[in-house]
């Protein structure tokens, strides 16, 4: 199924495959498709688990992270706990472009985004703050801390230090499965490679915390000299394993998409069997495939791919491993 252009993102994230794929038919680069398909997702708020007033932290705020690569300089720009701003990607390509650095965060992301144009506004809806009230009457899912245990006086909400206990790892997991990450990778006709991240995280996250999603290497990689690689899932436990940047270096290898990804996925699996978390690989040829590691709840993985076969965004799904 070799067919360059070629554009493939997580989950069933139709329309913006379609945007990335209008924007490489159209003369765009690589680059500028996974930026255009990921801020379609902003704007629809893919899922409610993209974009603004989804996935509120512990204290109500939805923040954003997102990256984007560039597989031909191996230029890229992040953006981790982005607040106030809607168009995460946009920050991470204007972080890339626009300075010498790599990943900006929490507040200082926000004003440099200010400076760069972008529009500062509140990103709570209606829905984040149902999410937020449901979880502080006790109708909630655990929260992020180890060690920790809940106030008694509630059976959720902020929790409390306290030595010795902790949340369970399968409810954590529990949690876990319904978020997704838009997380793309698009190969231009001469097999010009270019990836992109855009999420708002976990719910009920730790104010704060950053997951894999715009680390370089762990949420998406890409490299024109051998592919690219994305991934979503449980990026707390992910991040420690570099799957994206595992999965291009063993294509680059010589190891097929699906062997790629599959080997990152059991990676990850020898240290933490219940993890949830797919990824997604295409090498320069056009060839591509994804993996996921299966748990209770999740035994397959929808993606979509658009290439010059299909013409347009066509769902495709595997069997997790
Ligand atoms: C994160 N990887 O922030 C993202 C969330 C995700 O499917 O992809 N969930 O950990």
């Amino acid at each position: 199924h070799a067919a360059l252009p070629l554009v493939i993102n997580t989950w069933p994230f139709k329309n913006a495959s379609a945007a990335a794929w209008s924007a490489l038919r159209s003369g765009g680069s690589a680059l500028d498709a996974v930026e255009e398909g990921c801020a379609r997702c902003q704007a629809e708020q893919c899922d409610g688990t993209v974009g603004y007033g989804g996935s509120p932290d512990e204290s109500g705020e939805t923040t954003l992270d997102a990256m984007i690569i560039d597989g031909d300089t191996m230029q890229a720009g992040a953006v981790g706990d982005l607040r106030r701003i809607k168009d995460a990607i946009g920050v991470a390509r204007a972080v890339m472009e626009h300075t010498e650095h790599t990943l900006l965060v929490g507040e200082s992301a926000s004003v440099f985004a200010e400076n760069m144009g972008f529009i500062a506004e509140d990103l709570t809806t209606n829905r984040s703050v149902n999410i937020l009230s449901q979880w502080l009457k006790g109708n909630c899912q655990p929260n992020y801390r180890k060690n920790v245990f809940p106030d008694p006086s509630r059976s959720c909400g902020p929790y409390k230090p306290r030595a010795a206990a902790r949340p369970s790892e399968r409810a954590r997991h529990a949690t876990a499965r319904s978020h997704d990450t838009i997380g793309m990778v698009a190969l231009d006709r001469d097999g010009h490679a270019a990836a992109a991240t855009s999420t708002n995280g976990l719910a009920h996250k730790v104010p704060g915390r950053v997951g894999d999603s715009p680390i370089v290497g762990a949420g998406a990689y890409a490299d024109s000299s051998a592919g690219g690689a994305a991934a979503t899932g449980d990026g707390d436990i992910m991040m420690r394993f570099l799957p994206s940047f595992l999965a291009v270096e063993l294509m680059r290898a010589g190891a097929d998409p699906s062997a790629a990804c599959e080997a990152a996925i059991s990676r990850i699996r020898r240290h933490y069997s219940g993890f949830f978390g797919a990824i997604i690989c295409a090498n320069t040829t056009g060839h591509y495939g994804a993996a996921c590691n299966k748990v209770p709840g999740f035994s397959q993985f929808h993606y979509m791919v658009s290439d010059s076969e299909s013409g347009s965004p066509l769902l495709k799904s595997v069997d997790c491993i």
